[in-house]
């Protein structure tokens, strides 16, 4: 986090998104990792509770999300990567809860899908082609 990778920033668009991606995945990991180790203690059980749940992530290429169908736990958070070379947004076009990415050309966007239901993502420059379906279970 606190290192700066400035080697990083000479490299194609393409590269660093995926470098942005990678760095995501190591806090992530360690996050899940942390939960792991806190599993291993008995009479952490409402912590871990808290922190049960996972992620799932969504790549946003040109010009569609991959995947563009998921089916998913209530509590699950969706994160979409940014991973093209055009500007796009997530945007909770219908569904239980609504919400917008705002357009983006690289970096992230976490919503944690809570309510039941089916949301349909749609890319509003990318209509009517690009968008995808989460059925929260
Ligand atoms: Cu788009």
């Amino acid at each position: 986090m606190m290192r700066p990778m400035p080697s990083l920033r000479n490299l194609s668009a393409g590269l660093a998104t995926l470098a942005v991606g990678a760095a995501a995945v190591v806090v992530g990991s360690s996050a899940a990792a942390h939960d792991q180790h806190a599993g291993h203690h008995q009479g952490s059980g409402k912590a871990v509770t808290a922190h049960a749940s996972r992620t799932v992530t969504v790549q946003v290429v040109d010009h569609a999300f991959k995947p563009s169908k998921l089916s998913i736990k209530r509590g699950t958070t969706v994160k979409w990567v940014w991973k093209g070379r055009s500007k796009h947004n997530a945007r909770a076009a219908k569904g239980p809860t609504k919400f917008d990415s705002g357009l983006k050309l690289k970096g992230s966007y976490k919503r944690k899908l809570t309510k039941k239901g089916s949301y349909l993502i749609v890319c509003d420059p990318h209509l009517p082609h690009m968008k995808m379906t989460i059925r929260v279970k």
